[in-house]
């Protein structure tokens, strides 16, 4: 399915042929870029970056490289195609066939489902506008971009099915997606994550590894849905997603590399003085940046989630390979509970669980690039490893937010926490370290002296290519 780039807004949704929708995204275009130029990455605006742009959504089709010069990157509406006869998977509704239209009782579940997916997208790049100017590489600079357009082309993803089927309040939706900023504290995007800051380059790193995961959980929940044109977004934002992920994961570990080179070279733990990130500073941001995406994935009993998933609106994740009954009303979930100061295992109705059951599926897909990082550091002989935090650890949402927790899962006082904290959560010490370290290299094939070269370049280009050109 090829992409139409003749049209001001590329698409394979056939928008040429809906004259009421092409007038409404046409008009939110104009908002959407000034709002890119404001709010967009910070300098950004007159490089030409070596960006991969969607021209097809066929598994392998789609990826397109070359220079683009910022502003004038091709920010479209793409659909996964069609699946022939595509069934509900689950829910009252199963075996019925998938809507093409939104049922009107369940418009307005359907619309906040939308509004909450699309709010993160600019939210993420707002986040991100600074780190241009301190980029350790001009290969980062170009991921950074790289994730940053794509997270643009989320937003419309999420408008395109407001504007199309969402009528007078889909159009009003669209333009707060605008409206709303991270950290604004009149009008702040819609979930805690999103309004914390990513300063620097570790957090970028973290931010991507743990919080895009979330993203791609909720994608891949939000693919099973029965409304067939959420589902068919969904599942091509994913594709999208995976690379998000891939930055995160190599941005820590080739920090790991880096700071575990050092530890060698000079004989220490402390490489703060040799210009490295220790493991411990590491420790607290990945605890920090752990703890609050798993917030994303709401109450560990939730009725909102179990009438999403009654009603059909939202999955599980990889819901059709699940081998139940995908109805839910007689099974249980095992859940972690409060009782008095200890965490015990209790059980509930398996649909309440529902973003209990999401968020362990992301725990075990965190643990599995933490056990990478660990790797890299027992492969240079050196023992240390990296642990996630307890799930009750610093939480906002859900039933540990009533405590404090240590990273072990141990319930501690307020006077303790308040001792200990600074042991478990980055400092302002270390954030004024990591600050310190962010300074700008743009030399082709240069890097900065805190992470470790990627072990290959993009799109099979050597590492000192020309990733970004200044204008
Ligand atoms: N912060 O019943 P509950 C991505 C609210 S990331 C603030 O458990 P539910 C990306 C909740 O709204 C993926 N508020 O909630 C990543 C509810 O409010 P009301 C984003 C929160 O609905 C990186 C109340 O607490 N996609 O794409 O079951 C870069 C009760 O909670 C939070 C989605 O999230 C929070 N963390 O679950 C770029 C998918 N958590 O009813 C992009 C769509 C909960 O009391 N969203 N609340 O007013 C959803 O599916 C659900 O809204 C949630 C929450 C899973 C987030
Ligand atoms: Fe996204
Ligand atoms: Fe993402």
């Amino acid at each position: 399915m090829s992409i139409d780039y003749t049209d001001r807004i590329p698409n394979n949704v056939d928008l040429a042929d809906d004259r009421r929708l092409q007038r409404a995204l046409e008009k939110w275009q104009p908002e959407y870029l000034r709002w890119w130029r404001e709010l967009g990455p910070e300098g950004s605006h007159d490089l030409e970056v070596y960006l991969r742009t969607a021209i097809s959504v066929e598994s392998k089709g789609w990826a397109n490289f070359g220079y683009v010069r910022m502003p004038d990157y091709r920010w479209g509406i793409f659909l996964a195609p069609p699946e022939d006869d595509r069934r509900i998977a689950f829910g009252q509704h199963k075996g019925e066939p998938v809507w093409q239209e939104v049922p009107g009782e369940y418009r307005a579940d359907l619309r906040r489902l939308i509004v909450t997916q699309g709010d993160t997208e600019p939210a993420s790049v707002e986040q991100q506008r600074h780190l241009g100017l301190t980029c350790p590489s001009l290969y980062d600079l170009r991921n950074l971009f790289q994730v940053n357009v794509e997270e643009g082309r989320h937003l419309w993803a999420m408008v395109y099915l407001l504007q199309a089927h969402f009528g007078r309040d889909g159009r009003e939706e669209a333009e707060a997606m605008l409206e709303r900023h991270s950290g604004d504290p009149d009008k702040p995007r819609i979930l805690g994550a999103f309004n914390e800051e990513t300063p620097d380059w570790l957090s970028f790193f973290m931010f991507t590894f743990f919080t895009d995961r979330d993203g791609k959980y909720q994608l891949a929940s939000l693919a099973e849905s029965a409304f067939d044109p959420l589902s068919r977004t969904c599942r091509f934002m994913l594709t999208e997603e995976a690379h998000h992920m891939f930055v995160g994961e190599t941005g820590v570990g080739r920090v790991v590399d880096r700071t575990c080179q050092l530890m060698r070279e000079h004989g220490t733990d402390d490489v703060r003085p040799h210009g490295g990130i220790d493991l411990l500073t590491l420790q607290r941001y990945i605890n920090f940046h752990y703890s609050v995406s798993l917030d994303l994935f709401g109450q560990e009993l939730s009725t909102n989630a179990a009438n999403y998933y009654t009603t059909g609106l939202k999955g599980r994740f990889q819901e059709t390979r699940i081998d139940d009954d995908h109805l839910l009303t007689e099974s249980r979930y095992t859940v972690a509970e409060l009782k008095g100061d200890a965490v015990v295992q209790g059980e509930a109705p398996a649909l309440t669980a529902i973003n209990e059951r999401l968020r362990d599926a992301y725990i075990d897909d965190c643990q599995r690039g933490v056990d990478r990082w660990n790797k890299v550091i027992a492969d240079a002989g050196i023992d240390f490893r990296f642990t996630l935090p307890h799930r009750a650890f610093h939480r906002r949402i859900g039933t540990f937010s009533e405590v404090k927790a240590d990273p072990d899962g141990r319930i501690v006082t307020e006077a303790e926490w308040d001792r200990r904290h600074h042991e478990w959560m980055p400092t302002p010490e270390d954030r004024a370290f990591i600050k310190s370290l962010m300074r700008p290299v743009t030399e082709p094939g240069k890097m900065a002296g805190w992470i470790a070269p990627p072990a290959r370049g993009i799109d099979g280009r050597p590492l000192d290519f020309e990733y970004v050109r200044f204008g």
